[in-house]
């Protein structure tokens, strides 16, 4: 195999150039390359590499010493590791849902995959209001494939440890447990509040002792509860669309946590789809269509995830106790009240943390924006406090409904 470099250094567009000529099965000799970065997350440098005579492209994503959002998260560039051994995992496990990879180099800390240029990233979609009939079907059975083949359900227990072990993700990790389980839920100087919510955080989530003992029970739950491999951050702008496909991406998150940590996280992003179409859609039928589809993509989510879940266990149980008369509705009961609370702290992290998301921001009447922060943080009260309270599909839907 081709070396590039002996010392791992960060990469400019032209140097991405250079590398894509360096190894000869990335490209053909008399290719034409162009590179653009197009990196628009947090944390990593994305790009884009075209070879002008025959179209032919691929991405390159490399991660560098410190998260893009802010140097202040200095992270070991090894975490493109971590994005790399669950992206062959999920190919694995369900090759229809992420990208194709072709290389990964543990210099430059880089990994080559498939450019998925036409697709859009879910979270642009929404703002620009288009549905994807599919996506329920997709992402639930996402789910149920990486979060029950790789918990011990199914794999040996002594595999499972192995993979543990691989996936140890300690500084990704501690993002997590800082920006969704901790600094929320007091008056934490990195918190960056909208001015028209800040009232309402004050008094409602800072000043509520209840709510504080819950999400440390939770924080402690995600330190410790090694349920299933999960993609740790699955939320709108980890997942690429068509009109007809679905491809999930950016894992580095991935670590031994709890299964229903990227339930509620997708259900969360889709409740500020939801609440970005009712402050934005100015015509009522469309706002009205736009927001139905939101809620019924968050009710088939959780329904048909439970539906395949208990076909998928019927069908790949390994674990002898796990068939007892009982088991399976007490693990299910458990994962939607981790569903639920997760979609109450991704809520209220993305409106009062470090990380805001674009559905939210972009709402540009201050007193629509308020309304909208509000009734996500009075939801995501209901998902953390009640989660035991949650069941089915529309126990989601109706904490929706009557809290927008
Ligand atoms: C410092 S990174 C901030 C956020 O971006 C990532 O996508 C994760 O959601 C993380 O919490
Ligand atoms: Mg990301």
């Amino acid at each position: 195999m081709t070396t590039f470099t002996e010392r791992y250094f960060t990469m400019t567009e032209s140097d991405a150039i250079t590398y894509a000529k360096s190894n000869p099965s990335f490209f053909s000799n008399d290719a034409e390359l162009t590179c653009e970065e197009i990196g628009d997350g947090n944390l990593n440098y994305v790009f884009r590499i075209v070879d002008q005579i025959s179209g032919q492209s691929l991405i390159f994503k490399q991660a560098g010493p410190v998260a893009r959002i802010s140097d202040e998260f200095k992270l070991s560039p090894d975490r493109n590791r971590i994005e790399h051994d669950i992206l062959r995992i999920q190919g694995e496990l369900v090759p229809q849902f992420v990208p194709e990879v072709y290389h990964y180099d543990p210099i430059m800390n880089c990994t080559v995959m498939e450019d998925l240029s036409d697709y859009t990233i879910l979270r642009k979609a929404f703002l620009s209001h288009q549905t994807f009939p599919n996506l329920a079907d997709h992402l639930s059975s996402f789910l149920v494939s990486t979060l029950l083949s790789t918990s011990d359900l199914v794999l040996g227990h002594k595999e499972k440890k192995e993979q543990v072990k691989a996936f140890i993700n300690p500084e990704l990790c501690e993002i997590t447990e800082d920006l969704v389980y901790t600094e929320p839920f007091y008056d934490c100087p990195r918190n960056e509040v909208f001015e028209g919510t800040l009232p309402f955080v004050r008094e409602e989530i800072w000043g509520d002792e209840t709510l504080a003992l819950e999400t440390a029970k939770l924080k402690f739950q995600f330190l410790t509860k090694a349920q299933s491999l999960i993609h740790g951050d699955f939320h709108t702008g980890s997942i690429f669309v068509t009109s007809t496909h679905t491809k999930v991406i950016d894992g580095e998150f991935a670590f031994y946590g709890p299964a229903g940590y990227d339930v509620g996280n997708i259900i969360a992003n889709l409740l500020f789809a939801y609440v970005n179409g009712e402050q934005t859609i100015e015509d009522p039928l469309e706002r009205n269509q736009f927001t139905t589809y939101i809620l019924t993509t968050i009710k088939d989510i959780i329904d048909l995830f439970k539906e395949k879940f208990i076909d998928a266990f019927y069908d790949q149980v390994t674990e002898r106790v796990a068939e007892y008369p009982g088991f399976l509705e007490y693990y299910l009961e458990e994962l939607i009240a981790d569903t639920a609370a997760v979609a109450g702290l991704e809520l209220s992290r993305r409106v009062i943390g470090l990380a805001p998301v674009q559905d939210l921001t972009d709402i540009a009447d201050p007193d629509k924006r308020a309304s909208a922060e509000i009734a996500c943080l009075k939801a995501a009260k209901v998902f953390i406090l009640n989660r035991y309270d949650f069941f089915h599909g529309e126990d989601f839907t109706r904490v929706i409904s009557e809290n927008t």
